[in-house]
């Protein structure tokens, strides 16, 4: 088997959308999610100019060779850009593999280890009475597990909450908004919306929280410990995670269960938090973590640490993306909970998915390979738009993480 060609296809129903769409000699084509929130061009030039020839003539069914050429063969390793680029060929490659096997990707990596894949949703609100009124909502739809963001008094916008009422989508038109932030506001005000969401929802709903990065250490220790009462689910990206020693501090003060990685893209961002048990859950999702053959090898790892996985499911991951993470998330002992934010209905004009959602879970059906198909022509319907995801900066105007 070869690979003929390769393209590269951009739309945008209602957010944009990179998808790569691999060809072979014999007729099978295999797809996979190349779409990196506000950055999507840089991923599509990475992908035309330097993958793409590449790629012409390998022979598809050798994976992680073709793998490695792309991550040890590239002298420049590593990044977002690049990463979600090998993701996407990684992808596609495994979409093939399964269609030339006749077989559904679970079935490559392991099989079913069970019966459906625990999902959490979002509910978020101007206040805590709007968000747990939101949060009750998602119980009646049949979500057992539901992260809460709110608006916090005295801070104008906060992270994770819509505005007009429309579903979340952090990315806007054009260039990117400033946010700002305020650490105390936001620490003196979190766990009394936890308290009141255990007062409501009672013990058995799990819940769970994004700091988005905003705390440090020793902030992030606090807010870990003040939840314990509350039993959250996980308290996610307490630190920007670059520090990975940063945990340790965390950890010593708190059981409150702790995520991260959403944007890490290699294993090498996670050897100290894995190995010292510095967290419980990995986050960095199939499309930008270079894709099934490296995720495997990261769950494997963080298995022999009592560590699970909760991949990143925003809406900014494409529905290629999520059908993959189902099948992984069926196939792997460890995996914990898979986050899902239902894409807008327009989505599915392009994109012709194979699972569904009941009860609180997601299923995948047996289509060969990842199993989603993309119409190009709805595709070409909706041409990219140049969006971005806000800056944050504290309320005297300093630079922050957002
Ligand atoms: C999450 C994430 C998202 C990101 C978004 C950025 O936990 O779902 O934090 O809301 O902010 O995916 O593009
Ligand atoms: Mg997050």
């Amino acid at each position: 088997m070869k690979i003929t060609d390769a393209k590269v296809i951009v739309c945008s129903p209602g957010r944009n959308f990179v998808t790569l769409k691999i060809f072979t000699d014999e007729g099978i084509y295999g797809l996979g999610d190349a779409t990196l929130n506000g950055m999507e061009k840089a991923v599509v030039s990475y992908l035309e100019n330097y993958c793409v020839p590449a790629l012409i003539g390998k022979d598809p069914r050798n994976i992680e060779d073709i793998w490695h050429f792309f991550y040890k063969g590239a002298y420049w390793k590593r990044g977002s850009v690049t990463m979600t680029a090998v993701s996407a060929i990684d992808m596609a490659l495994w979409d093939i593999k399964g269609k030339a096997l006749n077989t559904p990707l679970y079935n490559l990596i392991g099989g079913k280890s069970r019966n459906g894949i625990l999902v959490y949703c979002h509910a978020n609100g101007r206040d805590a009475e709007e968000t747990i009124e939101k949060a009750g909502q998602k119980i009646e739809q049949g979500f057992r597990a539901i992260r809460l963001q709110s608006g916090i008094p005295g801070i104008e916008h906060t992270y994770g909450v819509s505005k007009d009422n429309k579903p979340y989508e952090p990315a806007e038109k054009g260039l990117a908004q400033t946010e700002y932030w305020d650490t105390a506001r936001y620490l003196n005000f979190i766990p009394s919306l936890f308290k009141k969401a255990r007062a409501e929802f009672g013990d058995d709903i799990h819940l769970l929280h994004d700091v988005h990065h905003r705390c440090t250490p020793v902030e992030a220790a606090r807010l870990a410990r003040e939840l314990e009462p509350y039993h959250l689910f996980w308290l996610e990206d307490p630190v920007s995670g670059e520090l990975q020693e940063g945990l340790r501090l965390i950890r010593s003060h708190s059981t409150t269960p702790i995520a991260i990685g959403e944007v890490f893209n290699s294993v090498y961002d996670y050897t100290t938090l894995i190995t010292e048990q510095l967290i419980d859950y990995i986050r960095m999702p199939l499309v930008h973590g270079g894709g099934i053959t490296h995720l495997l090898k990261v769950a494997s790892m963080a298995s022999v640490y009592h560590i699970q996985t909760g991949f990143h499911g925003a809406t900014d991951l494409s529905p290629v993306n999520m059908a993959a993470a189902i099948h992984f998330n069926m196939a792997i002992n460890n995996f914990g909970i898979q986050e899902y934010m239902p894409h807008q209905e327009i989505v599915n004009e392009v994109f012709k998915t194979n699972f569904n959602f009941d009860k609180g879970f997601l299923f995948i059906d047996d289509t060969p390979g990842i199993g989603v198909d993309i119409d190009e022509k709805k595709a070409a319907k909706y041409p990219y738009q140049m969006a971005s995801l806000p800056v944050n900066r504290k309320s005297d105007g300093t630079m922050f993480y957002w």
